[in-house]
């Protein structure tokens, strides 16, 4: 590995390198997305516009202006409205199904057992909210009890989610009014894909107050679920320090790269990884250790909570294996491409797939569960650090590209480095004053939220890295998660430097607080993180205001899966305008769009906008962040 850190890495330094691994790729007879996508291109028209129904048997079904209208008589709008919505609650499924499962670990943790709670502090904090008692309680009886009433919001008959109270009354209110307040949460999912099959729902406006709803049981229910209860097993992060980008892989080391979203697997991984056992059979093996890196959003999570360096995001999953370096790619589930396992074969690496949900092709299958998962992670480790003896070294290259990073900014973290300056601390949960009167006093303009995927559509990573840029300089602060996050920290921009690049008001708070101007929040799930602090936020502000008030917009440029779509409608229902950089496969339907860019204004407070262009994207985003300051005053 690079001995060196670059302060800051360009685009083009990124594309160059993994070019050069492209031409390893070619050595070696590998497929690559590169060519994927060109083979795909030109898309087909009628999914891009989302006119293409094949929901029942009659069809498939096309609109054109020959035809209208599919079989059944449903028009375009009908036909746009349903895809919309389905693919809501296919991201509303998996990010809630993640918290699920987070929710299952925590219900099997033991004092003596592989699982344990870290944060029991935390733990107490959310049974109280919850009206649980803690008095007097074993943290083991709480975290049981805690974990089941958790999972019970995934099929309770009545009521609405637990999470929602954390938001001001005001649009608590806003919620109940628009009949957006989200049930149980596979209530909803299930709703969602009753309501689209033949024959029932056509109408934009239920269509879109439903994907509204979907959304919001995966950011108020499931992805907070997921968020929360993880910090109480696994800690609640703070800042850290780590690196990032290729340059992380170690050529003389065991390289594992851990790559998915359930921090289940990958936190047992990077226990045995350090086991004293295993670090010996790396070095019999003729390696001087084991090196754990991540890809995705598991990175992110590894990331802060033990400083683990970050190989890539999304768009980098096969760079990783190309470098001819890794002895083992460990994948759990969501935005794994089945392509790691062809292009698997071609190295010595070996593909391990854990999941019965992520189960590929050419993969070494180990199925993980939580009950034995000490023993699945040493047997993982072992493999791998065992693979290193048949690495080809003349297939290794490893890019010399490397970032330092701070990473793990969740909502306590920044009440904690604010209160730090001004000695603020009110209670144990501290307060946001300080940001307030940042933001008031005009040092700060104001917040995006950067976050979602990398997409071969666009160019991959530029409007995530320019669009930050371009806001510090404007004295924007940007919080991030998932893989625009990855973007951010591959470049440089999630180092304590990147002040330089800021305008003066952003600068001096960076150097007050101590912070980066780009603050790592998590992965995707953490999403829900952004959620509370814009909540606290807005019940700290001078006399609390609405969340739809403030100077905050979000935006996903570079987005692909459907969970960014279910992201995307939880964030617009808890007031905030949301910029999106690809289409939504809702071109197609003009009816379907006037309501989620115009129309749910008047139910939340805030809309979609649809901007290709990344510099009008970032000019209206700025423009928005004005408005919202010159209707508070401010
Ligand atoms: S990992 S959903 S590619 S952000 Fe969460 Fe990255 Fe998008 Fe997956």
């Amino acid at each position: 590995m690079s001995e060196i850190t670059n302060t800051f890495i360009t685009l083009e330094e990124m594309e160059a390198a993994t070019n050069r691994l492209l031409e390893t790729a070619q050595k070696v007879g590998a497929d690559t997305w590169q060519q994927r996508a060109k083979n795909q291109t030109p898309h087909c028209k009628f999914g891009e516009e989302g006119i293409c129904c094949r929901i029942c048997t009659m069809g498939p079904c096309r609109i054109t202006p020959k035809a209208p209208r599919g079989i059944c008589g449903c028009d375009r709008d009908g036909i746009v409205g349903r895809n919309y919505l389905k693919f809501t609650a296919g991201g509303a499924a998996t990010h809630s199904d993640h918290g699920r499962s987070i929710a299952h670990t925590l219900y099997l943790a033991r004092e003596d057992g592989d699982y344990k709670v870290t944060d029991a502090e935390k733990l107490k904090r959310i049974a109280k909210e919850w009206d649980i008692e803690t008095e007097g309680r074993d943290i083991y009886d709480i975290a049981h009890e805690v974990a089941e009433v958790g999972l019970l919001e995934y099929g309770k008959p009545f009521g609405v989610q637990r999470f929602l109270k954390r938001a001001p009354e005001v649009r608590q209110k806003k919620w109940h009014d628009a009949e957006i307040e989200p049930r149980a949460i596979d209530r909803e999912v299930s709703q969602s894909l009753h309501m689209t099959h033949m024959g029932c729902s056509s109408k934009a406006e239920a269509l879109v107050r439903q994907s509204l709803r979907a959304g919001m049981s995966d950011g108020w229910g499931g992805s907070m679920m997921g968020t929360e209860l993880s910090d109480v097993l696994f800690g609640t992060p703070k800042p850290v320090d780590t690196n990032a980008n290729l340059g992380v892989m170690e050529e003389d080391m065991v390289n594992i790269v851990v790559h998915g979203h359930d921090p289940s697997l990958s936190e047992m991984v990077v226990f045995y990884a350090q086991d004293p056992e295993m670090v010996a059979l790396a070095k019999e093996m003729g390696a001087k250790g084991i090196n754990v890196c991540g890809v995705c959003c598991t990175a992110n999570e590894v990331a802060m909570r033990h400083g683990i360096p970050m190989a890539g995001n999304f768009l980098s999953q096969e760079n990783v294996v190309l470098t001819g370096a890794c002895e083992a790619i460990v994948v759990d589930v969501q935005c794994i491409f089945p392509a790691l396992g062809p292009l698997s074969k071609c190295f010595h690496t070996k593909f391990i797939t854990t999941s019965p949900i992520a189960q590929m092709p050419d993969s070494e299958y180990i199925e993980f569960h939580e009950e034995n998962a000490g023993a699945n992670a040493k047997k993982i480790v072992e493999m791998a650090v065992r693979n290193f003896q048949n690495r080809n070294k003349e297939l290794v290259h490893i890019p010399q590209l490397k970032t330092n990073a701070t990473v793990g900014y969740s909502v306590e973290a920044i009440k904690k480095c604010l209160d730090g300056v001004t000695n603020s601390h009110v209670d144990e949960i501290g307060t946001l004053k300080p940001l307030v009167d940042a933001v008031r006093s005009g040092v700060l303009r104001g917040a995006v939220a950067l976050v979602g995927c990398n997409n071969p559509r666009v160019r991959p990573d530029y409007s995530h890295i320019e669009l930050m840029k371009k806001l510090i300089a404007n004295d924007i602060i940007c919080v991030v998660s998932g893989c625009s996050a990855q973007a951010a920290a591959k470049s440089g921009l999630l180092s304590k430097e990147a002040k330089n690049l800021c305008g003066e008001g952003l600068k001096r708070v960076c150097e007050l607080v101590d912070i980066p101007p780009v603050l790592h929040m998590g992965s995707c799930v953490d999403i829900s993180r952004m959620m509370v602090l814009v909540a606290d936020l807005a019940k700290d502000w001078t006399e609390e205001i609405d969340i739809s008030d403030l100077p905050v917009v979000g935006c996903a440029p570079e987005y692909m899966s459907e969970k960014a779509v279910s992201i995307g409608n939880y964030v617009v229902s808890t007031g905030i305008t949301t910029f999106l950089g690809v289409n939504p496969y809702t071109k197609g339907g003009p009816g379907v769009e006037q309501w989620l860019q115009h129309d749910v204004e008047d139910w939340v407070g805030a809309h979609f906008e649809v901007e290709l262009d990344m510099d009008k994207m970032c000019n209206r985003m700025m423009e928005v962040i004005e408005e919202k300051r010159t209707k508070l005053n401010i």
